[in-house]
């Protein structure tokens, strides 16, 4: 079984990803590794401590010369603003933040020792993570391409384009969107929500290029595909829906508007002229490419502090002020995108896993 664990907190000596399962013999490209870490801290929008860091994987365990062996992968990335045990302490809980909910969980009146952990600085270990899932994935041919689609109220349409040209446009922008018309739109809300001392959310969307039909199961609830995306999705810091093809249009379609009818291909093989699903039915891909999407909230730091109490005393006040991103939509495309790369990985190491990746590709050749 393929999983991960992480550890660390945004102020702590490190973050930490402990990855099980990786097959023997993937080779393990650390400037890929860090070219993803490096994707995760850019974008439009981002906060001060982003020049502060510059994330670099440490490979600790589980490689040798550039290979896996077999043994679990620990991977470590240094936080330069090491300072947790001088950080001060925050008794003014920012609303949208999991800081008075933490507060109430462990019955105490600074929000520190929640906020540490519940920052999204750990997903620089699930990116790095990810980014191992992906190395596996590339080596059978599958690829996983994440992107911006909105920011506050501007939108694109569906990108429509090939998957090198795709990633090429993302890759030009600056809010990691394809439409380089909508990056400069989207720029403007960012800078009109610094502006107003408050913050932008917006839209994700992932797609999956070459899978195999059949990973994932119909048997079992939490074996579904779908449901897996959508923990791994859901469970990233600032998201709060995610969907699968159509997603939430679906309700308001008919059936001969949503499902995806199966035709005759050049040599006899059924063939899907649509994929409305998403390339998911009944828990199991089914050969279309797999698109994920993700709503993510605007970051609950606002300059322009909500209302709240504070904790020490009872009496209202604004909220804390920590620094912090006005924008990190293009930040969790990167997040989202290695997450959802992790769990198809999983599922293929299940379908298809043996010890080694020669024998993964043997079994995907039968
Ligand atoms: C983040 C690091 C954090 C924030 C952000 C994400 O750094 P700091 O808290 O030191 O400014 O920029 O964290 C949050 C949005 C949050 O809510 O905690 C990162 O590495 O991505």
């Amino acid at each position: 079984m393929l999983k991960f664990t992480t550890a660390g907190e945004s102020h702590g000596r490190c973050l930490v990803a402990l990855v099980e399962g990786l097959p023997h013999g993937l080779g393990i490209d650390e400037g890929f590794i860090n070219a993803e870490l490096a994707r995760r801290q850019g974008g439009y929008g981002r906060g001060g401590r982003m020049k502060i860091e510059t994330d670099r994987v440490e490979i600790l365990t589980g490689v040798r010369n550039g290979r896996t062996i077999g043994s679990p992968v620990a991977l470590m990335i240094p936080n330069s603003d090491f300072r947790i045990d001088s950080a001060p302490p925050v008794t003014k809980p920012r609303p949208g933040h999991a800081d008075l909910a933490g507060m109430h969980k462990y019955g105490i009146r600074d929000a520190r020792d929640v906020l540490e952990r519940a920052s999204a600085r750990e997903t620089a270990a699930r990116v790095a993570a990810g980014a191992l899932a992906k190395l596996l994935l590339r080596e059978i041919g599958v690829e996983v391409i994440g992107y911006v689609t909105a920011i506050g109220p501007v939108r694109i349409g569906p990108p429509g384009l090939d998957p090198a040209a795709l990633r090429d446009a993302r890759d030009k922008s600056e809010t990691y969107c394809p439409d380089s018309e909508a990056t400069e739109r989207m720029k403007k809300e960012i800078e009109a929500a610094r502006d107003d001392g408050d913050t932008v959310g917006g839209l994700i969307e992932v797609q999956a290029l070459g899978l195999p039909a059949g990973l994932g199961s119909h048997v079992q609830w939490r074996q579904k595909l779908d449901g897996r995306l959508a923990r791994a999705v859901m469970s990233v810091q600032a998201i709060k829906s995610v969907e699968i093809g159509m997603g939430r249009d679906v309700a308001g379609a008919r059936g001969s508007q949503v499902h995806d009818e199966i035709i005759a291909g050049e040599s006899g093989e059924p063939t899907r002229p649509t994929n409305r699903a998403g390339g998911i039915e009944g828990g199991l891909t089914n050969g279309c490419p797999v698109i994920v999407r993700a709503a993510m909230k605007p970051i609950p730091t606002l300059m322009r502090p909500l209302k709240t109490i504070d904790m020490q005393t009872g009496e209202p006040a604004d909220a804390s002020t920590e620094r912090s991103d006005i924008c990190a939509v293009p930040a969790a495309s990167v997040v989202v995108e290695n997450a959802v790369a992790f769990e198809l990985a999983a599922a293929v190491v299940e379908k298809f896993g043996g010890d080694t990746l020669d024998e993964i590709k043997q079994q995907m050749k039968r």
